[in-house]
Order: structure tokens, then C-alpha cells, then sequence
């Protein structure tokens, strides 16, 4: 049975991967933080009591700011695979928080590679969570060639990742792929990031238990997937024979108003009456245009994306107004304004 680590297994790509993998027949063990709130909400429904006959997912305390614990998980654990997901992913607050999203973001990955090379794990793959952000400024349609222009801590952070990654390939041979992803999303999408922000408050409004939603940049354009069909190219990428970095993306893009449009228009609303711009939800340095081209990895993967936009905001739609009526059938009270 093949063992895969998964940190940041608590967040959207994680815990759609733990299925993909349980789904695989693999052992899954993920790595999670301490937190003074529940933060196993998006894996709880794949969580058996580890004493159980068959348990094939186990879960360890540990944090990429902290190499002993991913020493002693890797010590442990002796993964074939591992999945580097955990990150403080957040363009916006990365802003608020760069030396700290550097030390996770960044560095966390240099602990990671130095752990499986220190202990002399020869035959593990390794995933890096790459991302689209590294392009930042860059024209579109953005590729693996594409020069990295990042426009933000995290972004930032991210290149830095990328070439330790590369690095760690060259220099002692470890089986070490990129994958750089477009942004997807899912109703399991943090409720900061724009998409989930928009099909929340669309959903809530329509339900009657909110009036506005305040957004930043309405201009910026992204190329949206869907995170189910996204992890399944991490996965393709540490089954093939050699390492190597891939851009993994829809090739199609819309910009943050469109979004409203599609979201509100599902549920028979006109954003126009309800969307409002918050100067806070600016950022100090904008990405406006996101497009990728997978072609690399449909070619040598045989990946592609399964999902459209138009499909995704109804997923999406679907699920969060599912979530408001049960909001309101609770009384849930007016919506709280989340930074994000
Ligand atoms: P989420 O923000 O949903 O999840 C991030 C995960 O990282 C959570 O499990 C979080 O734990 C964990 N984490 C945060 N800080 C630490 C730390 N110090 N040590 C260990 N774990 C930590 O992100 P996504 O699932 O959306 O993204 C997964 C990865 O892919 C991230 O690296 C992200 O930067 C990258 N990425 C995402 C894209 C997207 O569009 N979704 C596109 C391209 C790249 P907790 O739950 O406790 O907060
Ligand atoms: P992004 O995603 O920064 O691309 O990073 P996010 O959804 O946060 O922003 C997308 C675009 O929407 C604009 N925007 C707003 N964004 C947020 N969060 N909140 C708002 O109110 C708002 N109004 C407008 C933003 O300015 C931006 O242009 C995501 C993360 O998952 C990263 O971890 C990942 O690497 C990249 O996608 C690819």
C-alpha cells in the first residue's frame, strides 16, 4: 500500500486530494496545526477512529514553521509520496503578514526538502504547491516559460519555493515537480477568497439574511477551475517517471464582475443592486490578468480541465444556497464582514 503525507490537508486542495488518494487505496496521513477552533471540518467526513480495523488516514500535529516536526513526521511516516499543500495562501493578507508568510509559504518548503534529503529518502516524490501568482505582472496567457513577476509577499514567497524545488531536483536528485496552478475553487473554498466570498453572500442575500456585499478590485481577471478536477493533476505528476514543473489551468478567464453577474443572475438577482466597493479589499499591487496554457500538461499528463466556469458558479451556487437556508431556518443573524 502506497503511503502519502499531505500538509495543509485541513484546506480545500487538501482534503479533496485525501479522497482522491483514499479513493487510490493509499494510505493518507496529514499533517495538521493545533488551533483553539475546529480545523478538520473539511476532512471530518473521511476521519475513522485510527484503532479501527482498515483506518487508512491518520493525522500528526506539526507546522512548516517548525523542521523538527516534519523531521520527525518524515522519520516516522517514510512517505512515498508527499503532497506540499500547507501555506498561508492568502494574496491579500500576505500584505499584512509577508515575513511570516515567507517563513511558512517559503522557507517551510527548504524544511521539507532538507528534511527528505537529511534523512536520505531517495524514493520519495514530492508535489510543491506552485502558483499562478509567481506570473503576477506578466502578460497572458501565462506557461511554464513565462517570466515570474510576482506582485506580492506571497507571490513572492511562492518563486522562492518554486526554485528550492527545482533546486533540490538538480542538485541531489530528488524526484521534486511544480505544479503551478490557476486558481480553482469548489464550495469547500475558504469564504475570504473572491469566489466563495461572492456565492456566499449571493445565496444570503437571496435568502433574505443579508443586503450587500462589499468587494475590492471588479476589473482583475482570473482563470477559475474546479479543485476536484485540479488535484487530480498533482496526483499524475508524481506517477510520472521523471520530475517536472506544469502549469495546470482552464485557458479561459473572466474578470470579478462577470463573476457577480453569473452568481446573482443564478438566483434571479442583479448584482448592480447589491455589490459595493470597499477600498480595504484593495491590494498594494494588483494581478490583473491570470490565463493559463495547459498544453504541457495535457500533453504529457494527460490532463485536462472537465469543469466550465458556467459549471462551476452553479456547483458553487448550489451548495451555498443549500448552506443559507439551513442558515435561516437556524435564525442565523445579520451576515458578520469578513476580512478577506
Ligand atoms: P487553503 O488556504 O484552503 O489551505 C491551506 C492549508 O495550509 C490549510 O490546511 C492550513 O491549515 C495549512 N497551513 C497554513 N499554515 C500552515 C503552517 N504554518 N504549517 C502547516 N500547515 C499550514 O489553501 P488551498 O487548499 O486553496 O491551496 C493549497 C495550496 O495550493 C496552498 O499552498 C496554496 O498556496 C496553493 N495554491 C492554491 C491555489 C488555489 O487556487 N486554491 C492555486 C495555486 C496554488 P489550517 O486549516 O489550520 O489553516
Ligand atoms: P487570488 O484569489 O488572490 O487570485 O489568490 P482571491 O480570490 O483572493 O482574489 C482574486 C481576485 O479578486 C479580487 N477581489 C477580491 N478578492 C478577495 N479575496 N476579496 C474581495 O473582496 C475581492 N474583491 C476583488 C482580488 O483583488 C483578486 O484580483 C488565490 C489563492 O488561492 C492563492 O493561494 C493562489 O495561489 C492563487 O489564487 C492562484
Amino acid at each position: 500500500m502506497k503511503k502519502a503525507l499531505i500538509t495543509g490537508i485541513t484546506g480545500q486542495d487538501g482534503s479533496y486530494l485525501a479522497e482522491l488518494l483514499l479513493e487510490k487505496g493509499y494510505e493518507v496521513h496529514g499533517m495538521i496545526r493545533r488551533s483553539s477552533s475546529f480545523n478538520t471540518e473539511r476532512i471530518d467526513h473521511l476521519y475513522v477512529d485510527p484503532h479501527t480495523a482498515g483506518a487508512r488516514l491518520f493525522l500528526h500535529y506539526g507546522d512548516l514553521d517548525d523542521a523538527s516536526s516534519l523531521n520527525l513526521l518524515l522519520k516516522k511516516i517514510r512517505p512515498d509520496e508527499i503532497y506540499n499543500l500547507g501555506a498561508q495562501s492568502h494574496v491579500r493578507v500576505s500584505f499584512d503578514v509577508p515575513e511570516y508568510t515567507g517563513q511558512v509559504t517559503g522557507l517551510g518548503v527548504t524544511r521539507l526538502l532538507e528534511a527528505v534529503r537529511e534523512l536520505g529518502l531517495s524514493g520519495t516524490r514530492l508535489y510543491q504547491a506552485s502558483s499562478s501568482e509567481m506570473f503576477g505582472a506578466s502578460p497572458p496567457p501565462q506557461h511554464e516559460g513565462t517570466l515570474f513577476y510576482p506582485r506580492s509577499p506571497y507571490g513572492a514567497a511562492k518563486v522562492y519555493a518554486y526554485w528550492m524545488a527545482v533546486n533540490y531536483r538538480e542538485a541531489y536528485g530528488l524526484h521534486v515537480s511544480n505544479g503551478i496552478l490557476f486558481n480553482h475553487e469548489s464550495p469547500r473554498r475558504g469564504e475570504t477568497f473572491v469566489t466563495r466570498k461572492v456565492t456566499r453572500a449571493a445565496a444570503r442575500i437571496k435568502v433574505g439574511l443579508q443586503q450587500k456585499l462589499f468587494l475590492g478590485n471588479l476589473e482583475a481577471k482570473r482563470d477559475w477551475g474546479y479543485a476536484k478536477d485540479f488535484v487530480e493533476a498533482m496526483w499524475l505528476m508524481l506517477q510520472q517517471e521523471k520530475p517536472d514543473d506544469y502549469v495546470v489551468a482552464t485557458g479561459e478567464a473572466h474578470s470579478v464582475r462577470e463573476l457577480c453577474e453569473r452568481a446573482f443572475a443564478h438566483v434571479g438577482l442583479d448584482y448592480r443592486a447589491h455589490v459595493e466597493i470597499d477600498p480595504r479589499y484593495f491590494r498594494p499591487t494588483e494581478v490583473d490578468y491570470l490565463l493559463g496554457d495547459c498544453s504541457k500538461a495535457t500533453r504529457q499528463l494527460g490532463w485536462r480541465p472537465r469543469t466550465s466556469f458556467d459549471e462551476l458558479v452553479r456547483i458553487m451556487m448550489d451548495a451555498d444556497l443549500e448552506l443559507a437556508e439551513r442558515e435561516r431556518r437556524a435564525g442565523a443573524g445579520p451576515a458578520v464582514s469578513r476580512h478577506g
